[in-house]
Formats: structure tokens, C-alpha cells, sequence
């Protein structure tokens, strides 16, 4: 079976993680959840990218990119443009690429506007509120859903 390939985007702050806001994001540092998701992504036999920008067209850019180099799977932390992105919502639509929508924090225990999601209702699944293990969580689901629809390819 070909090897799955898996990007990772994490969106705007995300690069402070481990050094401000512990209370809310942790104290794990983005270099630590990297490295954790490309150990997991090993022991299932996946690769795994990561990406990290603070700018909105960056990562619209990089989700285009994405199609180009076959990724199959894509899990992505928006951070505060999940709120607000029409563009990288559209970018997730236009790419097809199915894609699982991740939160450190659990969204909807905060204020009323980060309870709205531009991405989720184009997602495959959400998962929020497990700090770093969300990532680790939404990288098995992504890869439980992509060999279902590769099976139910093969079944047609
Ligand atoms: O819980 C999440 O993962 C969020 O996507 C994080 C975003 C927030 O705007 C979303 O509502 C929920 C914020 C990321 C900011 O990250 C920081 C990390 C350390 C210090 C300051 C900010």
C-alpha cells in the first residue's frame, strides 16, 4: 500500500506555544508537537510535513502547494483564522483535500466567537480541547477515514 502523505499547517501564534499562555495552550513548545506528530506518523507509516505562518495568504498559498505535491491528507489548527477565513475555507474547498480541523483548546468552553468555525462544517472531523494530543488525535483519524475511502474506492 503507497504511503500516506500528511501535511500539518498551524496557523497565526501558534509559534509562541510553550512560552506565553500556559494556562490556555500548555506548555508544550510547537517543536515538541512536531516532533511528536512525525514520531507517530513513523510508527503508523505516514509522512508527515509541518507548517507553520502567521499570515493568512502563507497559508492559503501552502494549502494550493498541497494539491500540487499529492498530499493526501491534511490536518490544520487555523488558530485565530478559523474565526474569520472565508479564504482559507475557500482553499480548503477548492483543494478537495480531506482535511481534519484541530484545537488545542476546547473552542467552545471560551467566548461566543470562537464557537464559529469557517472551516468545520468542510471538515472531516474536529478534534479540540486535548492540547498537543488533539493533533495526535485528528493524525489517527485522518488516517482511519483515508483508508476507508480507499477501500471504498477499490470496492466500486
Ligand atoms: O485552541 C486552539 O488551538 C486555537 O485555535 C488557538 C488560537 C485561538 O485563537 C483559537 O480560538 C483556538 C490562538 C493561538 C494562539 O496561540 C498562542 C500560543 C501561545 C501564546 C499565545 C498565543
Amino acid at each position: 500500500m503507497k504511503t500516506l502523505r500528511i501535511l500539518v499547517i498551524h496557523g497565526p501564534n501558534l509559534n509562541l506555544l510553550g512560552t506565553r499562555e500556559p494556562g490556555h495552550y500548555g506548555h508544550t513548545t510547537l517543536a515538541d508537537i512536531n516532533q511528536s506528530l512525525i514520531n507517530l506518523g513513523d510508527s503508523l507509516g505516514l509522512e508527515v510535513t509541518t507548517y507553520q505562518s502567521n499570515h493568512e495568504g502563507e497559508l492559503v498559498d501552502r494549502i494550493h502547494q498541497a494539491a500540487s505535491e499529492s498530499i493526501d491528507g491534511i490536518v490544520i489548527n487555523p488558530a485565530a483564522y478559523t474565526h474569520t477565513s472565508i479564504a482559507l475555507r475557500d482553499a480548503m474547498l477548492a483543494t478537495n483535500i480531506p482535511f481534519i480541523e484541530v484545537h488545542l483548546s476546547n473552542i467552545h468552553r471560551r467566548e461566543d466567537f470562537r464557537h464559529r468555525s469557517m472551516l468545520a462544517d468542510a471538515a472531516t472531523g474536529i478534534v479540540a480541547g486535548f492540547g498537543g494530543t488533539s493533533y495526535l488525535l485528528a493524525l489517527r483519524g485522518l488516517q482511519d477515514h483515508l483508508y476507508q475511502i480507499t477501500e471504498q474506492n477499490r470496492g466500486e
